[in-house]
């Protein structure tokens, strides 16, 4: 029976030390995570290799012993990485080279000699730390773009080995990958795969094109096989990833979740009317009460004399309104999400249609991340004035059209905001995937709940039935917005079964099996191919 080798940058759970010295493991949450945890855990001959997230340097030998002790117990490998390393490998070239550049930020891409070196002598670490663990026959799966020379490192090592390598981010077009000085030793480095997916055929198709023009040397025959004139080859193929459908169906019907859900609703006046007046008279009594100076103010002006409620209470009563909308998002604070535009979405949509002053809600968790990166924190300090511009714009005395949360928040809250959701605005510029739209979805389990989703992710292909736009165009952005709130809930839930259905088929467990099935007989044929 064979055993299979995850290798990713990252484990699967993170350390934490406790009083007495001794150390646990916290899963993490995120895509990779969720997608392979559930098939390492249920595989008790699974091990999975990675970083351990850990500067050494900070342990003693004994602590050292003890943290790795933690991982074997979980079936999992930690790699140490120096500072250094980090810098190199991860910040650097993974993060301010391969990701700007395979989303199409070129412009925010920076090509430096000394992080590609990095990162070659660190997948040649991961190289050496998986050698000694492999035994004949087993299966080794590499994930993402961390680790694009591992496969050919590995190959050298075991020309037999099936070896695959899952790309979870976009591949870019060919103009723009050969941009990079190594292009061509990151296509030989991933080729060493027998099998290498990516979420949609055009990224597949993205991929065979560099291939054409970067290693000329190379034939793909009918079958989308890579032919290397050393005889071994590769298959390519497009494998899009699914979530846990029942788990955050169910996590969504969860105590903590369910009263989340009420919270957001209730303080974006849903079900309660126009909650916003009675606080704003609540405020005037409070401040009479308090003897504030501004109490005669109050006494002398009656609430119908405001005039942002006027016109928030004629324009909703003009379309028969009855009900207030949330608007939700979750993301981590990342350039590629698309949140300046959405914004700018947002805010066009209170300018055009005024009659959402004060009956919606735009619930926005965007978790800061990659915080040491100069490009991240431009992004934040424009996503905070945004935020602030709109509230400060369109803000009545007890209602503000933002509510802005910046921690990082655990998978029962975020299946709580989900749920509470009248509409999900999803508008990343470019994701691979985009697992949100599916969580989304799923959160709304046989039930109604519009999906606001982006053209330029790999979701898009799959949940045809969501209001698809471009984020980069803010007037459609807005109109799919208004029309997003304004469905109705029979059209809305239709919608919905339809793509409930296939994302309860398509899963993350169905995904990590089909792509080892695959693996299995593109390994079997081509062995069967050598020895003819
Ligand atoms: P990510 O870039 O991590 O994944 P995504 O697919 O959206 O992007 O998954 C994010 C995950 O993190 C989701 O499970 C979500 O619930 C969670 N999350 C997002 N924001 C959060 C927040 N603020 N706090 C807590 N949790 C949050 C990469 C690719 C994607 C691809 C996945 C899987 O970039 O395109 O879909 O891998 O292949």
């Amino acid at each position: 029976m064979s055993r299979l080798i995850i290798v990713s940058n990252r484990l699967p759970a993170s350390l934490e030390a406790s009083a007495d010295g001794s150390y646990s493991l916290r899963q993490n949450v995120g895509g990779l995570a969720t997608a392979i945890g559930p098939y390492h855990k249920a595989h008790r001959d699974c091990l999975w290799i990675g970083w351990s997230g850990i500067d050494p340097d900070q342990y003693t030998d004994e602590e050292l012993e003890k943290i790795r002790q933690a991982y074997r117990d979980r079936r999992c490998i930690p790699i140490f990485l120096s500072d250094e390393e980090i810098n190199g490998y991860y910040a650097g070239f993974s993060n301010n080279t391969l990701w700007p550049l395979f989303h199409d930020f070129s412009h925010e891409a920076q090509f430096n000699p000394d992080d590609w070196e990095t990162y070659r002598k660190v997948n040649m670490r991961f190289a050496q730390v998986i050698e000694p663990l492999v035994l004949p026959g087993d299966t080794i799966w590499v994930q993402d773009y961390h680790l694009m020379l591992l496969p050919k490192m590995l190959r050298e090592r075991y020309p037999k080995a099936s070896i695959g390598w899952f790309l979870h981010v976009p591949f870019p077009s060919a103009e723009i990958f050969r941009s990079l000085p190594w292009c061509r030793e990151i296509l030989e480095g991933v080729l060493g795969a027998d099998l290498v997916g990516f979420h949609t055929t055009d990224f597949v198709m993205s991929f065979l094109a560099s291939i054409y023009r970067l290693l000329p040397e190379l034939t793909v025959d009918q079958d989308g096989l890579v032919h290397m004139p050393d005889g071994h080859r590769a298959a390519v193929d497009a494998f899009p990833i699914g979530i846990d459908y029942n788990l955050y169906a169910r996590t969504a019907r969860s105590s903590l979740a369910r009263a989340m859900r009420r919270g957001i609703e209730e303080s974006a006046g849903k079900n309660t009317g126009h909650r916003y007046r009675s606080s704003v008279t609540a405020e005037g009594d409070a401040a009479a009460e308090a003897g504030d100076r501004d109490a005669t103010w109050w006494s002398q002006h009656k609430l119908e004399d405001l005039p942002e409620l006027t016109l928030a209470r004629s324009a909703a009563s003009s379309i028969g309104r009855k009900e207030n909308k949330v608007i939700v998002s979750v993301d981590r604070l990342d350039y590629t999400k698309g949140l300046p535009e959405r914004l700018k979405a947002f805010g066009r949509m209170l300018e055009k249609y005024p009659e959402w002053t004060g009956h919606v809600t735009y619930y926005l968790l965007a978790t800061p991340s990659r915080e040491d990166v100069e490009s991240y924190r431009r992004l934040k300090s424009q996503v905070d004035e945004l935020v602030g511009q709109i509230n400060g714009r369109y803000s009545l005395l007890a209602w503000n059209p933002i509510h802005y949360i910046t921690r990082s928040l655990s998978i029962k809250p975020i299946c709580g905001i989900y749920a509470a959701g009248d509409v999900a605005l999803v508008t990343p510029l470019r994701d691979g995937m985009n697992l949100v739209a599916k969580e989304y979805l799923a959160c709304h389990d046989g039930r109604e709940g519009a999906l606001v989703l982006s053209d330029m992710c790999g979701a898009a292909d799959e949940l045809t039935d969501a209001f698809i736009v471009n984020p980069y165009d803010i007037d459609m952005v807005c109109e799919a917005l208004h029309d997003a709130l304004e469905i109705s809930p029979d059209e809305s839930r239709a919608r919905n079964m339809r793509m409930q259905a296939r994302l309860k088929v398509r899963t993350a467990s169905n995904w990590c099996t089909s792509f080892l099935n695959i693996l299995r007989q593109v390994t079997t044929s081509g062995m069967s191919d050598k020895r003819l």
